[in-house]
């Protein structure tokens, strides 16, 4: 039999690539050097660098899936998800604004775009010189999208598009939006376009007092007449099936995001109780902080080999939608739990933002929400294994 080792228990190193490897150490190198130091400040400060876009563009951090020949690395799912699990081991709003920019804006364009499309807008989002960001929810229709009143009516030369999006990611420093509307020209069917920043009647005003994903800004999206040419329709995709593609892979990548945020908490709540002494021994030494630490062990390590294995469906063209709603549920709830269980292990510490496991817990009452609610996977699960929707 072999050794056990608690930092990778099911030998989860083994199972990767060398190239997947070297992806992972150069993210693991950047979020530690890079953004580690500038966390808590931001997050106090509810202040979203900019910058960061751009050094996570020089890293190949953005849109690594997409082929070289625009810009991306043309690497694999599971190297795409172990780099959201090392950014996220530092913050979910450093991991949000780096998913938004790969698989909301830069998938569709290149999935759904013309050629056009993509030279003009791929390279600039793969280098983290233009941000994007992704704007489906609406005041009036979140997890129901279907219900959106965006709408895009025909003009002699393009579009018109009237409506409001809101919470969305990166929308106020944006210079390139991609929208889902109504379009009357296509029968009332959901169409995407690509808008640009500028665009006269389109704003996107900054959602003050967020207590949680401080350090990654979040805004509304509001057209008030904004004018589009044709050429900003995305030509290859009709109805929910676009923007549901695209969260195919953000809810995926999510799935192992959490993960390194779970893991950021297990290993701070393990060294607080190995050095903190109460009634005359370390608090790691008592029995219900060990059944703590099991549990988080257990749920990280089966957490990650479930998403690995979507992600290796995910390189086969071989996963379903559905399995992608196990792994964003199940790693999302889960990482809840513990990062709520490390800051109550830290007692009074817990809450102070040096110890940083409050911060990771507060962010992920959003991840837990956003993407599809725990309970919205619940019931994409339960229509699974009945046969019978139970959304309405
Ligand atoms: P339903 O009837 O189930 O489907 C409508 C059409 O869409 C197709 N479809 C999918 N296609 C690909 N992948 C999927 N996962 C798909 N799910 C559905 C389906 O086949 C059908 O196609 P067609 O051709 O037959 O028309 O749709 P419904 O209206 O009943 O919706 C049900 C429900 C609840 C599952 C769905 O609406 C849902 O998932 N709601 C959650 C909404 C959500 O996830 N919003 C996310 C907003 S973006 C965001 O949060 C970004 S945060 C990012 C960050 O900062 O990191
Ligand atoms: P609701 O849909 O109103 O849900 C409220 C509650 O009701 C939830 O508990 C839900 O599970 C429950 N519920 C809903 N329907 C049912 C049902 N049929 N049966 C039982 N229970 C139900 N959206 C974007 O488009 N782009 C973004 O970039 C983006 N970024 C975000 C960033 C942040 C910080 C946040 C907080 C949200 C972001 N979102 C974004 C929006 C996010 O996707 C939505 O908040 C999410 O889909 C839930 O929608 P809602 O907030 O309208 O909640």
């Amino acid at each position: 039999l072999g050794r056990f080792e608690w930092e990778d228990p099911f030998r989860f190193e083994a199972q990767l690539s060398e190239d997947e490897i070297m992806l992972r150490d150069g993210a693991r190198a950047y979020a530690q050097d890079r953004l580690q130091p500038r966390v808590t400040a931001a997050f106090r400060e509810e202040a979203t660098d900019p910058a960061i876009f751009r050094e996570m563009g020089e890293m190949g951090l953005l849109g690594p899936t997409i082929p070289e020949e625009y810009g991306g690395l043309g690497a694999s799912y599971v190297a795409y998800g172990l780099i959201a699990r090392e950014v996220e081991r530092v913050d979910s709003g450093y991991r949000s604004m780096m998913s938004v920019q790969s698989s909301l804006v830069m998938y569709p364009i290149y999935a759904y775009g013309s050629e056009e499309q993509r030279r003009k807008y791929l390279p600039g989002l793969s280098r983290g010189e233009l941000i994007g960001c992704f704007g489906l929810t609406e005041p009036d229709a979140g997890s129901d999208p279907a219900g959106m009143r965006t709408t895009a009516r025909r003009t002699a030369s393009g579009y018109v598009l009237d409506g409001t999006k809101t919470w969305i990611s990166n929308a106020p420093i944006a210079d390139v939006f991609v929208v889902w509307a109504k379009s009357e020209a296509h029968g009332g069917k959901i169409r995407g376009f690509v808008i640009e920043k500028g665009a006269k009647g389109l704003s996107a005003p900054k959602i003050e007092g967020k207590l949680s994903l401080r350090a990654s800004i979040t805004g509304q999206i509001v057209m008030d007449g904004v004018e589009v040419g044709e050429e900003a329709l995305l030509p290859n995709v009709e109805g929910l099936k676009g923007p549901f593609g695209c969260l195919n892979r953000a809810r995926y990548g999510i799935s192992w995001g959490v993960m390194g945020a779970a893991e950021f908490c297990f290993h701070a709540a393990r060294q607080y109780g190995l050095d903190r002494q109460q009634f005359g021994r370390p608090l790691a030494q008592t029995q219900l902080f060990q059944l703590r630490l099991a549990d988080m062990l257990t749920h990280i390590a089966m957490g990650l080999q479930a998403s690995l294995r979507v992600g290796r469906l995910l390189d086969e063209a071989n996963a379903a939608p559905e399995m992608i709603s196990i792994v964003k549920r199940n790693n999302c709830g889960k990482a809840l739990d513990i990062a709520r269980r490390a800051r109550d292990m830290h007692g009074g510490n817990g809450i102070a933002e040096e110890y940083q496991v409050i911060r990771h817990m507060v962010n992920l009452e959003t991840v837990n929400t956003y993407e599809g609610t725990h309970d919205v996977h619940a019931l994409i699960l339960g229509r699974a294994v009945t046969g019978l929707q139970a959304f309405f």
